[in-house]
C-alpha cells in the first residue's frame, strides 16, 4: 500500500511516499517553483545504515575512564532505554550536587530539524532549565559577529536576519547592486524552519530583468549565476574592509559624500573621515593603497566607487564575510559606505546582509511571526558566545572578554548536546577533541552515528522528523506546513521530547516539562498561539483542524507594488523615528564600542590585516587560502549519507575547488586525491578544477562527516574531507567573538598512499560490557 504524507525540512517542503513502513520516495511541493534536489536524499538518510538503533554507553565511561580521556576510540555497549534514563537522572543529579548547575554545558548549538515543536535544542534547554539550570550560549555560527556588532551601529539585527528591504523594492528602484561574496545560488536551497517556496533565484533574476546591474566581488566567479550577467571582481579573501575604505576615500576625494545625510542621520563622521583620508594616521586609504592588499586594480576600485555615487545602489555582503578574522570591520564599513552615499532608507537602496545567504532574505512578505516551540527559562544566567566552546573547556575560571563584558568561564563536567554537531561545525577539530576530553560525561541525542555521537559517552537514538508529527514554520517564508508522521520510529529510536520527559520523571518534574500535553495537544497549542498573534496582525489563519487536514497554509502574498524599504521612516524623519542606538543615529563611531578598549575592534571601523591571509608571512609555508563554504549537496552535515552528496564526491572524498594554474603547479589533475594540510591538521579531498577561482584560493564545502584515520587520535588525518580539521579557532575579535573559519591558510600535495576507506557511514564498533 502506498501512502503520501505532507512533510517539510529546512531544504524544502515535500510529500513523503511511504510503502510498507518505509519512506521510498519524495514528491516536490506543488506551489514551489524550484524545489531543488536535496529532498531526493531523504529516503536514503531516513533508512541509512548509520542510523543509531538503540541507546549506547561508551565502554571506557562505564569502566571509569572519563575526565581527561580522549573520546572516539572506545567501543559502545548497547543498553536499554530504562537504564539510559536511570544513568542520566543519576548523572545530572550528581554533577549538579558536586559542581553546581553551571558545570553542565547545554548550549547545544545546531540546526536540528525544521519542526518547531520537536526542536531538539529547545526541548533540551527546557529540560535542563527546569531541572536547575545550565551554561548556555548566545548568537549563531552563521552571523555571530554581526549579531553582536549591528545593534551598536544600526540598533537592530533585522538588517541581518530579515525583514530587510525586499527584492521588489530593489528591482523597481536600484540600478546597481554590489555583492560582497556574491549571491550564491546554492545557499537559497535552504531556510531555517523550511522553505515552502524557493523564490530566491526567481527574485534576483527579476531584479536583473528590471535593469539592476550586479557586481560580484568574490574570490569565486560562481558566487553569482550566469543569468545575472554580473561583473566579476575577484578579491583576495579577508580584504573586503580595505576595498571599502578605498571606495570611501574616492568619494571623499571627489566631494561626493552626502554631507547632509552624514550630519542629520549619522554620528562619528568626524572621527571616521580623518582615518579614511589619512589625516589621523598618515596613511590615506586610497585605491593605490588598497590595490596590492585586495588584488583589485586601483582603477576598478575607483570606477566602482564613482558608479555607486552616480546610481541608486544597494550594498550587500554574504554572511561569510564576517566569519573571518576581524569580521566586524567589513560589515561596519559597508554601512559607512551606504551612509556616505546617503542611501540608507531610500527606496530599494541602502544596505542589508545575507541576500545571498539563505532563501527568504528579501522575499516580499507580511510582518508575521513563526510558530515557535515552548519557551526556556534558565535559572543560571551564564552563557558563552557560541563559538568559544573549546576555549570554555580549556580555561575554566579564566576570563573571556565579550562585547564589553568579562565572562568567568565555568568548569564544565557534563556536556549534553541535542540537534547540533560541533564535530561538524566547530573550527580546529583536533583542538576541540582535546578540550572535549575535560568533561566527565558527554550525552548526545542524534538520529545518526555522526562524529559528535561517536565523541559521546551516552548516546540516545533520536527519531527523524518522518517518525513524528510537527509543524514547519519560518518568519522568512509565507507557507506553513503540517508535517505528518510518515513511518513508525526506526528501530528503538525515540522522540527527543519523550526521552527527556522520562528523565524529567525520574527527577520528579515530568508534568512541569510536558505541561501534561502530549504531541497532539502541543501542536494544537502552539498553532493556536500563533493564530492568535496573526489575528492581531490582521491575518486570519484557518483553525488547527483545517490546517492539519489540508497539510499547509499559504499566507497571501504582498500585493505587487507594495514594496518594503527598511529604515524608510528613519530616513524621512530621523528626529521622530530614531534608530535604537545610543545616539539614535547610524554610529560611524561608537562611544560604547570605544569604551570597551578593544584594539581588535576600536571605536570606528578600520583595516586590520587578518592573522591568516595571502598577504601574511605564514603564506610562505602554506600558500593557499582555504575557504570552507556551505555545501550545495547537503545542509551542513545533514544528508551526507544521501545520494545527492555521494554523487558529488570524488572517490568518496569531498571535492576541493582549485584554479587550474594552482593544480598544474602541483602536478595535479581533475579527480586526483590530495592531502590538504597546515600546522593544525590534515584531510583528504578530490581535485575539482575551476577556472572561476582566484589563483591562490581553494574552496571546500563543509559537511563531509569527520572521519579520522585513527579514531580517537586528534592528530589523525580526516580521510573524508572535513575542512574544520584545518580552520583556526579564534574569535573574530573581543567584540563579536564569532567564528573565523574563512581565515585559513593551507598547502596541498598529491596523496600518494593507498586510499584509506571512509568508514563513518557505518556504525562504530559495538561491544559487551
Ligand atoms: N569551516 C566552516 N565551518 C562552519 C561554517 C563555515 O562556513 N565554515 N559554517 C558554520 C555555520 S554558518 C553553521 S550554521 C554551522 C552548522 O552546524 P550544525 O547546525 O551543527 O550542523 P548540522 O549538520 O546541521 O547539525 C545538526 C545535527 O542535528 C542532527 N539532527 C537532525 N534532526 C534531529 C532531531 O530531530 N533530533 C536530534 N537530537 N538531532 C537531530 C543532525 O543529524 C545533525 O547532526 O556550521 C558552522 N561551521
Ligand atoms: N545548500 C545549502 N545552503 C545553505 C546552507 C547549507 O548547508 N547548504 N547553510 C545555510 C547557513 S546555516 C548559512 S549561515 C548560510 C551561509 O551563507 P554564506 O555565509 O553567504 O555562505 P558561504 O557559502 O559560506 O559563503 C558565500 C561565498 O562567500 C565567498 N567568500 C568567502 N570569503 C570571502 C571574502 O573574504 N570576501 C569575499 N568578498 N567573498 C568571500 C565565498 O566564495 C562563498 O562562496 O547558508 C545557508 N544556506
Ligand atoms: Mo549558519
Amino acid at each position: 500500500m502506498t501512502e503520501i504524507k505532507p512533510h517539510a525540512a529546512h531544504w524544502g517542503y515535500f510529500d513523503a511516499v511511504v510503502e510498507n513502513g518505509r519512506v521510498t520516495g519524495v514528491r516536490p511541493f506543488g506551489p514551489d517553483p524550484f524545489p531543488g534536489s536535496l529532498i531526493e536524499s531523504v529516503p536514503d538518510v531516513v533508512h541509512a545504515p548509520s542510523r543509531i538503533d538503540r541507546p549506547y554507553v561508551r565502554r571506557g565511561w562505564l569502566e571509569g575512564r572519563r575526565r581527561g580521556h580522549l573520546r572516539g576510540a572506545d567501543p559502545f555497549v548497547p543498553i536499554s532505554w530504562d537504564r539510559a534514563t536511570r544513568l542520566l537522572a543519576e548523572e545530572t543529579t550528581r554533577v549538579r550536587a558536586e559542581h553546581g548547575a553551571t558545570s553542565i554545558f547545554g548550549g547545544s548549538y545546531g540546526w536540528s530539524s525544521a519542526g518547531r515543536y520537536h526542536h531538539a535544542k529547545t526541548q533540551l534547554q527546557r529540560f535542563l532549565g527546569l531541572g536547575g539550570g545550565f551554561t548556555s550560549s548566545v548568537t549563531a555560527y552563521s552571523y555571530a559577529t554581526a549579531q553582536t556588532l549591528l545593534p551598536h551601529i544600526l540598533g537592530t539585527n533585522e538588517v541581518l536576519l530579515g525583514r530587510t528591504t525586499d527584492w521588489q523594492a530593489i528591482a523597481r528602484n536600484a540600478k546597481l547592486m554590489i555583492c560582497l561574496g556574491g549571491l550564491a545560488a546554492k545557499n537559497g536551497l535552504v531556510n531555517s524552519g523550511g522553505a515552502g517556496k524557493h523564490d530566491y533565484g526567481v527574485l534576483m533574476r527579476d531584479a536583473r530583468a528590471a535593469g539592476v546591474r550586479f557586481v560580484n566581488i568574490s574570490p569565486f566567479r560562481g558566487d553569482t549565476e550566469a543569468e545575472l550577467e554580473a561583473e566579476w571582481v575577484p578579491i583576495r579573501p579577508g580584504t573586503d574592509a580595505a576595498l571599502l575604505l578605498a571606495m570611501a576615500q574616492v568619494l571623499v576625494e571627489g566631494g561626493l559624500e552626502d554631507r547632509g545625510f552624514l550630519a542629520s542621520h549619522c554620528t562619528g563622521w568626524d572621527r571616521l573621515r580623518p582615518y579614511i583620508t589619512g589625516e589621523a594616521d598618515g596613511l590615506a586609504k586610497t585605491p593605490d593603497w588598497a590595490a596590492p592588499i585586495t588584488g583589485i586594480p586601483a582603477a576598478t576600485i575607483r570606477r566602482l566607487a564613482l558608479e555607486c555615487a552616480a546610481k541608486p545602489t544597494m550594498l550587500t555582503a554574504a554572511w561569510s564575510i564576517q566569519r573571518a578574522d576581524y569580521g566586524e570591520q567589513p560589515y561596519w564599513l559597508l554601512i559607512a559606505l551606504a551612509a556616505m552615499l546617503g542611501s540608507i532608507g531610500k527606496p530599494g537602496q541602502g544596505v542589508a546582509f545575507g541576500y545571498g545567504s539563505i532563501n527568504g532574505m528579501g522575499t516580499p512578505r507580511r510582518e508575521l511571526p513563526a510558530v515557535h516551540s515552548p519557551g526556556i527559562r534558565n535559572p543560571v544566567g551564564l552563557y558563552i558566545p557560541v563559538a568559544r566552546v573549546t576555549e570554555m573547556l580549556e580555561r575554566p575560571g579564566g576570563i573571556l572578554q565579550y562585547n564589553g563584558r568579562d565572562i568567568t568561564l565555568p568548569d564544565i563536567r557534563m556536556i549534553w548536546w541535542a540537534g547540533g554537531n560541533p564535530f561538524h561545525h566547530h573550527q580546529d577539530l583536533p583542538r576541540l577533541q582535546r578540550a572535549w576530553s575535560r568533561a566527565e560525561t558527554i550525552v548526545v541525542q542524534e538520529p545518526w552515528w555522526t562524529a559528535v555521537a561517536r565523541q559521546a559517552d551516552i548516546v540516545l537514538p533520536a527519531t527523524t522528523t518522518l517518525e513524528r508529527n510537527d509543524i514547519a514554520s519560518s518568519s522568512r517564508d509565507r507557507f506553513l506546513r503540517a508535517m505528518h508522521q510518515a513511518i513508525p520510529p526506526v528501530a528503538e529510536a525515540r522522540n527527543d521530547v519523550d526521552m527527556l520527559a522520562d528523565v524529567a520523571e525520574a527527577l520528579g518534574f515530568r508534568d512541569r516539562f510536558t505541561e501534561q500535553r502530549d504531541e497532539g495537544a502541543w501542536l494544537r497549542h502552539i498553532y493556536e498561539q500563533w493564530r492568535l498573534t496573526c489575528g492581531r496582525l490582521g491575518y486570519e489563519a484557518p483553525d488547527f483542524d483545517r490546517f492539519w487536514a489540508e497539510g499547509h497554509i499559504e499566507v497571501p502574498p504582498v500585493p505587487v507594488g507594495e514594496e518594503y524599504t527598511q529604515f524608510a521612516e528613519f530616513a524621512a524623519r530621523p528626529e521622530d523615528e530614531p534608530l535604537n542606538t545610543p545616539s539614535g543615529k547610524v554610529e560611524l563611531f561608537s562611544e560604547t564600542i570605544a569604551s570597551f578598549g578593544y584594539d581588535d575592534c576600536p571605536g570606528h571601523p578600520i583595516w586590520i590585516a587578518p592573522r591568516e591571509w595571502l598577504g601574511a608571512a605564514a603564506a610562505a609555508e602554506h600558500p593557499l587560502h582555504l575557504l570552507s563554504f556551505q555545501p550545495a549537496t547537503r545542509l551542513h552535515g545533514q544528508l551526507d549519507p544521501g545520494r545527492v552528496a555521494a554523487a558529488d564526491k570524488i572517490r568518496g572524498r569531498e571535492p576541493i575547488n582549485m584554479n587550474p594554474a594552482d593544480a598544474a603547479a602541483r602536478g595535479l589533475a581533475e579527480g586526483d586525491i590530495v592531502r590538504i594540510f597546515n600546522a593544525r591538521g590534515a584531510c583528504l579531498g578530490g581535485v575539482r578544477l575551476k577556472e572561476g577561482m582566484l589563483p591562490g584560493v581553494v574552496a571546500m564545502a563543509t559537511g563531509a562527516w569527520y572521519d579520522p584515520q585513527v579514531p580517537g587520535d586528534p592528530d589523525a588525518m580526516c580521510v573524508h574531507g572535513n575542512p574544520n580539521v584545518l580552520t583556526a579557532d579564534i574569535g573574530t575579535s573581543r567584540l563579536g567573538q564569532g567564528p573565523s573559519a574563512q581565515s585559513c591558510l593551507v598547502q596541498i600535495e598529491r596523496w600518494e598512499g593507498p586510499l584509506p576507506p571512509v568508514t563513518v557511514h557505518v556504525p562504530p564498533p559495538v561491544a559487551s560490557e
